[in-house]
């Protein structure tokens, strides 16, 4: 998964990506994005690992981007954000609600108002497109009547200033998926708080941010285990930055982990919840899911509690179950398939 950080300028995007990428970001003036490929922390992938002792245990991953700003171009108010933010399957808007001489901090206002630049991105988009496909319709090109149906409601949509992540359809639809649409993705809301602040702010809207203290948690990422730990506790912490926001990012983004376990590799994997069987084994290799005969499947919990995979069947715990079934988080699946 790809998260983008975006927001105001100053909000501290890129002292929040140092923390969470635990080295120092390149600031203002760069032309490349800031790039982090980062472990999903998950210990019950260390408990399979102490129990199967594999040769290679491998975590899922999560990457966040912290992009240049665009170049100023005045006169294409849809460029004013990075390009990038449309590649990316959700978004981290990090709000400043810090002093730290740049002026009282507004939360609110910031977060509306950048609110407000994603949806001017995603009008913009959206009326050029429909504007192309009158312009291909004058000239007797054939038009796809559907893709129209779906722009105009989500023009309609964003002519109320409404996000379209609140329509049933337009975020997941293939015809729309190309056209990079912000308010349709995921989005993390993050306040950015003075060092002394643990309070969440309110920003009128939408759910409470997740709270971080970017300037101390970039700290905190440079210092050794131990220390950090100290550091976290004395800071009244028991999570870091890091571990809250993807705990966040799978929840915003329906995601679930799923393990894979056995001498050679102990694994863990993402899908979208309501995933079946046959897809979530195409996570895993599309030979896996184009050969999907059937699955076994234990849950983490009952492999704990049980200490082996012969103990689990012993117990009748071990499920044979087809390409329909519906994996959940923390489910262990053995594929068999046949290509
Ligand atoms: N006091 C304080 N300053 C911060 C914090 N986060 C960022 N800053 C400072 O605010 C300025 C802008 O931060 P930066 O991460 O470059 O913002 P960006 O433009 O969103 O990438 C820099 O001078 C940072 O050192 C914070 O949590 N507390
Ligand atoms: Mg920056």
């Amino acid at each position: 998964m790809r998260l983008a950080l975006c927001g105001m300028p100053s909000a501290g995007k890129s002292t929040l990506f140092a923390a969470l990428a635990g080295r120092r970001a390149a600031a203002g003036g760069r032309a490349e994005s800031n790039l982090a490929l980062l472990n999903v922390p998950d210990p019950r992938v260390e408990a399979l690992s102490g129990l199967f002792n594999p040769k290679k245990t491998t975590f899922a991953q999560i990457s966040f981007v912290d992009p240049p700003p665009p170049p100023a171009k005045p006169e294409d108010p849809a460029a004013k954000l990075p390009p990038e933010l449309g590649q990316c399957e959700g978004l981290l808007q990090v709000v400043r609600n810090f002093d730290g001489g740049l002026g009282a901090p507004d939360p609110s206002g910031e977060y509306q108002a950048f609110v407000d630049e994603l949806l001017l991105h995603d009008l913009i988009t959206v009326e050029r497109r429909l504007e192309r496909i009158a312009g291909e319709r004058r000239r007797g090109r054939e038009v796809d009547n559907e893709e129209i149906a779906l722009l105009e409601r989500a023009q309609e949509l964003l002519n109320d200033e409404r996000l379209l992540s609140q329509d049933h359809e337009i975020p997941d639809h293939p015809k729309l998926r190309g056209f990079g649409l912000l308010t349709a993705k995921p989005r993390i809301v993050v306040a950015n708080n003075a060092e002394d602040d643990p309070e969440p702010p309110d920003l009128g809207a939408g759910a409470p941010p997740v709270v971080v203290r970017a300037a101390i948690e970039a700290e905190l990422a440079e210092l050794e285990p131990g220390e950090a730990a100290e550091f976290m506790a004395d800071l009244g912490l028991n999570e870091s930055a890091l571990d809250r926001l993807i705990a966040a990012a799978y929840s915003a983004c329906r995601l679930i982990s799923f393990f894979t376990v056995g001498e050679d590799e102990v694994r863990a994997w993402t899908i979208t919840q309501g995933t079946d069987a046959q897809h979530a084994a195409g996570a895993i290799h599309s030979d896996l899911e184009r050969g999907f005969i059937r699955a076994e499947v234990m849950t983490y919990d009952d492999l704990m509690d049980q200490g082996s995979e012969a103990a689990i069947k012993k117990a009748g715990l071990m499920k044979v179950v087809g390409k329909d079934f519906i994996v959940s988080d923390g489910e262990i699946m053995h594929v068999r398939f046949n290509v």
